[in-house]
């Protein structure tokens, strides 16, 4: 694949600070990958900058406008497209949308161009989904990070491109730290299990000790050690969500 692009559009570009730091800002570096955030406002017209109305129909809130997102989308698009990208994803963030997990942030890692769709208030005119689902290369996903309420998507918008981008070859050093942790991590009857708990230095802290297997040297054992671990630490985490 060619170097994905990632654009985020938002009226809060500085809330999007985070993406120049760490994991993601040093894959930039690296040419891995490449990230912009534009700001709404600068595709609006008139002297107020306006980006949202009243809802049709009445009720609480406002609704972001359609006009400034289409232009952006539109904009960004093109921009793209100069640069050797054909396809374009928007993502457009909601808690109506398809819940994240780690299958799903697998299927966007593949994606050449995501662009996400910041909402705030109550959302986003629903003909922006409506209109770019049946554009010519574009496919429209509505993407919720969970069963909460945030005030916009941005940083639903980070989680998603956290999960995401550490996925690309290359982002990580280390291609074993990938393939075993939770939620990639299953025992024969291939139920999901989430990560057995680490150790590390030193052998003894505050009278806790490391479980012996770990220290055995013997990898049969600590194998069989860690599987039972994950299982337990699983029943614990389902009795905690059970009434
Ligand atoms: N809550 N995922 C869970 C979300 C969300 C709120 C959002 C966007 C994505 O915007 C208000």
């Amino acid at each position: 694949m060619s170097t994905p692009r990632y654009d985020v559009i938002t009226i809060f570009p500085e809330y999007l600070s985070p993406l120049s730091l760490s994991l993601i800002g040093k894959a930039e570096e690296r040419g891995l990958l490449a990230t912009k955030v534009s700001d709404l406002r600068a595709f609006t017209s008139g002297v107020h900058k306006s980006v949202d109305d009243t809802p049709y129909g009445g009720g609480a809130g406002m609704v972001m406008s359609p006009v400034p997102w289409g232009e952006a989308i539109d904009v960004i698009a093109e921009e793209a497209e100069g640069e050797g990208l054909s396809t374009h994803t928007l993502i457009i963030l909601t808690p109506a949308g398809r819940r994240l997990d780690q299958a799903f942030a697998y299927e966007l890692a593949q994606k050449e161009h995501l662009i996400f769709a910041c909402g705030r208030y109550e959302g986003i005119d629903y003909r922006v989904t409506d209109h770019y689902s049946t554009r010519d290369h574009f496919e429209v996903i509505e993407v919720s990070i969970g069963d909460y309420v945030l005030g916009g998507g941005e940083v639903a918008t980070l989680v998603i491109l956290e999960a995401v981008i550490r996925l690309i070859p290359g982002v990580l050093g280390n291609a074993e730290s990938l393939k075993e942790e939770s939620h990639t991590l299953r025992d024969e009857s291939t139920e999901p299990l989430v990560e057995y708990p680490n150790f590390t230095k030193p052998p003894e802290w505050r009278g806790l000790e490391v479980p012996p297997e770990l220290l055995s040297g013997n990898h049969g054992l600590i194998a069989k050690w860690r599987v039972a671990a994950a299982k337990e630490r699983t029943e614990k985490l389902k009795d905690q969500t059970r009434e």
